[in-house]
């Protein structure tokens, strides 16, 4: 019987998960659990590329891991970045197989880094600038087959491919995979207080709906969407309103969002009643995923013991790559 393909992905523990990470990504790793061998990872370490607080990492990992498995995500497919150290090693490898110039082009980087030097310290980290050598090695740490991401991490996935590429010829074999790129139905959900940015964890409360959100805030949030941002040509649709549909596409309330669209093409649609469909769909899914996440973390104890069991037996795996990287480009193989 032919080995399973192999999914990697990763979610970093930055705040509350959102509805943009799991339209564009967590939703479709929930799908992939039934026909692959699949790891996600909540990435801690690429938590730090950024300001923030220790306390608070450690928090937001293990709320992270609870929403996870809320959404229904497997205990045995997920693991914690900083429990497999061999992800550093790697990267730390990997950084003499990555182009300066390329790195250094990264839109995440330009536009993170900007958000980091508005900030009080106005600091920026080298982890910021080496996060996509890092992410990289967390794919290819595990010889992923796909790697299922929303749109804004395909620049990433280029480069791990380039660094892929570079590694294989220099070492004179085709060692590591090189990984596609899973797409979801939806690339990418915007802010709807500001549906010209994507919506993001740590771009502040207002520019994301969480999943797990109260569900009157939920509802007060696409409430207030803009809807009009004045720079529309006439006839054509505003960027927020056609993030409402999409949310409404990726909600899979096809009756609700073609109903809608009808009327918005015979010039009929009311914003609110736009806005009231939406906040309904995402209620929905808000109030399922808080009733199991109430009901499965009445045992944290035990989800802390087989998340650290699944962090284990993925090691095994991390470990055997890295042992072979280092005999492939000339590191001591001394074994202790
Ligand atoms: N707005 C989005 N639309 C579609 N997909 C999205 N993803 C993130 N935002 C959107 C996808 O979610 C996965 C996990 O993302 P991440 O936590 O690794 O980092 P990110 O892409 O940087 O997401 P955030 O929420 O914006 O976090 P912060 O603010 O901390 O940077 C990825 O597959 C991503 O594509």
């Amino acid at each position: 019987m032919s080995e399973k393909k192999r999914v990697l992905s990763c979610i970093q523990p930055t705040g509350d998960m959102h509805f943009g990470n799991y339209f564009g990504a967590v939703k479709n790793w929930v799908a992939l659990q039934e026909e692959y061998t699949c790891m996600y990872g909540v990435v801690d370490y690429h938590a730090m590329t950024m300001p923030y607080n220790p306390k608070k990492l450690r928090e937001n990992t293990w709320e992270l891991i609870y929403n996870l498995l809320a959404v229904g995500i497997k205990p045995e497919n997920l693991f914690i970045q900083s429990l497999v150290p061999e992800h550093a090693e790697l990267g730390w490898i990997l950084n003499n197989f990555a182009a300066y110039g390329r790195v250094e082009n990264m839109t995440q980087f330009k536009d993170k880094s900007q958000q980091s030097s508005k900030g009080k310290e106005g600091f920026i980290s080298v982890g910021l600038f080496d996060y996509p050598v890092l992410q990289a090695a967390d794919i290819l740490i595990y010889r992923a087959d796909y790697v299922p991401v929303g749109e804004d991490q395909k620049q990433h996935l280029e480069l791990t491919k380039e660094i892929a590429n570079r590694f294989n010829n220099q070492v004179g074999k085709e060692y590591f995979v090189l990984p596609e790129m899973l797409r979801t139905i939806t690339p990418k959900i915007m802010s709807t207080a500001d549906p010209a940015r994507k919506m993001s964890k740590s771009a502040g409360e207002k520019h994301n709906i969480s999943l797990f959100a109260d569900e009157s805030r939920l509802r007060k949030q696409v409430g207030s969407a803009v809807t009009d941002s004045g720079d529309t040509e006439p006839g054509q649709m505003s960027a927020g309103v056609q993030n409402l549909f999409e949310l409404l596409t990726a909600a899979e309330n096809s009756a609700g969002h073609d109903q809608l669209m009808e009327t918005y093409n015979n010039g009929t649609l009311k914003y609110s009643e736009l806005k009231q469909v939406v906040a309904d769909t995402l209620a929905a899914l808000n109030q399922q995923f808080v009733a199991n996440k109430k009901e499965l973390t009445q045992d944290k104890k035990a989800i802390k013991n087989q998340i650290k069991q699944a962090s284990h037996e993925i090691r095994k795996r991390a470990q055997q790559t890295v042992k072979e990287v280092k005999d492939l480009c000339g590191l001591s193989n001394i074994r202790f």
